[in-house]
């Protein structure tokens, strides 16, 4: 092992859709000669026997888990920029302090932009740094263009106003803006202006140019600093990482392995949204009139008990599921949108979902409900045409006809056709775009 390694110590909040990226990048740079440090907090934190290769070190955030559980993310986002702050510090002291009796030290904090203080603390250090952004970038620019409405007094935004398209912003309309219908916006525009205002010597996005080319050029005129699109990061680090994760024996792809090809809908809502019983109720009978093959992700936290819903379901709807259905807890998810017999996911449309589904050519139902998820939905629906805008109420026939839409009839052929072929344009930037802006963060970090 080259023992003159440069040190970089990655810093994720604990969410789980900001560290599961995290750790991809974490694992890319690792390849390029860099040892890594994850600085983690003690909620969520990552499973290092899951990553030998890495150092761990955890800090305090007194978040209670009621908050967490909470989702109101402006709240603990706010929390973690409050609480943190001293316990990072002391955390960091203390390990450059290790590393200077080694004559080593740490060539760049790479942050996820949910912690904006540590903006100042690098500073405050001396130690460059480098945001990292989970989501699309076209989402960031959403932010920027609200704080801009905000500065010019157009909030709250009228719901007359709700369906024109916001000039700087291809395609969204202001009602996909992340501030829309929140009850209170101004609460999440001071939280949202803070992370805006913080000035790293670049920001990494998991995204691929090709697909943001306009949000990325826009960013960079609002920043002028260094962009670096990386991603699929999922695609890049899957090159890298040999590890292999001990995980229960996923029954779902031995069924998959007897489906058609395209005959199943993967149906996942994400990690975080939760529904009624009814409204499950509702999705139950609607895919089972579709009569589609369906692989179905109902978490446990979702509904009290998922066996006795299944049996408070009609006899028939019970056995429709039986026939056409496999209900899971969790999914390995990228493994079951690569497999052939998938050929469409109802999904909530979360970022590293969306580009899950992007790098697997597989067109989808987009019902989006908070935060990111409004932007990703319209750019899957009207930018990359690759998905079918449904926002509809939780209603059995209207489930059956979005199921059909994208299953089976010539819309849903269409829809897939266009997912081929972006699935190959992803690809080719592998090797292409987001290899060079690699190359270019790799190159900014030794400077
Ligand atoms: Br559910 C589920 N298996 O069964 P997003 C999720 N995942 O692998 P989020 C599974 O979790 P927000 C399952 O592949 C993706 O990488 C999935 O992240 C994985 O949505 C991740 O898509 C989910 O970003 O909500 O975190 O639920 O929109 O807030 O990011």
């Amino acid at each position: 092992e080259n023992q003159t390694r440069l040190h970089l110590v990655l810093i994720p909040p604990p969410l789980k859709g900001h560290i599961t990226p995290m750790l991809q990048l974490a694992t890319i740079l690792h390849s390029k000669g860099f040892s890594i440090t994850i600085a983690h907090t003690h909620f969520n934190s990552p499973n290092p026997s899951n990553h030998p290769i890495f150092n761990f070190l955890p800090f305090f955030d007194g978040l209670s888990k009621t908050q967490i559980t909470s989702k109101n993310f402006v709240d603990i986002a706010s929390t973690l920029n409050t609480n943190c702050v001293s316990p990072l510090k002391e955390t960091l002291v203390h390990h450059i302090a290790k590393l200077e009796k080694h004559d080593e030290k740490i060539a760049c904090i790479i942050y996820d932009g949910f912690f904006h203080f540590i903006d100042s603390l690098a500073k405050e250090l001396k130690l460059p740094s480098i945001v990292f952004r989970t989501t699309s970038a076209t989402n960031i620019l959403t932010y920027h263009v609200c704080a801009h409405l905000q500065t010019k007094g157009y909030l709250p935004l009228q719901d007359s106003k709700s369906l024109d398209l916001v000039p700087e912003l291809e395609l969204l309309r202001f009602k996909d803006l992340p501030i829309f219908n929140l009850t209170n916006p101004h609460d999440f525009l001071h939280s949202i202006s803070k992370t805006l205002s913080i000035t790293p010597l670049g920001v990494i996005f998991n995204t691929v140019e090709s697909l943001e080319d306009s949000s990325l050029n826009h960013l960079h005129h609002l920043y002028n600093v260094n962009l670096f699109p990386i991603g699929p990061l999922h695609m890049i680090a899957n090159e890298f990482d040999n590890i292999s994760i001990v995980r229960e024996k996923d029954n779902c792809i031995s069924w998959l392995n007897n489906k058609p090809r395209k005959s199943v809908l993967y149906v996942s809502l994400g990690s975080i949204a939760s529904w009624e019983e009814k409204e499950l109720t509702e999705m139950a009978c609607g895919l089972v009139k579709s009569r589609q093959n369906f692989l179905w992700v109902i978490r446990p936290e979702t509904v009290t008990d998922v066996s006795s819903w299944l049996e408070s379901l009609s006899e028939d709807v019970k056995l429709g599921v039986v026939e056409r259905g496999c209900v899971v807890k969790w999914a390995p998810q990228s493994e079951v949108l690569a497999h052939e017999a998938v050929g469409g996911f109802w999904s909530h449309c979360g970022w590293n979902s969306t580009l899950e589904s992007l790098c697997e050519g597989v067109p989808i139902i987009c019902q989006p409900y908070f935060g990111d998820q409004r932007v990703n939905a319209r750019l899957l629906s009207h930018v990359w045409k690759v998905g079918l805008e449904w926002c509809n109420v939780m209603e059995r026939n209207e489930v059956e006809k979005v199921v059909r839409r994208l299953m089976v009839n010539q819309e849903g052929e269409e829809l897939r056709k266009r997912a081929i072929e972006l699935k190959h344009e992803i690809r080719l930037s592998l090797s292409g775009s987001s290899c060079d802006a690699l190359d270019g963060l790799v190159k900014c970090i030794l400077s």
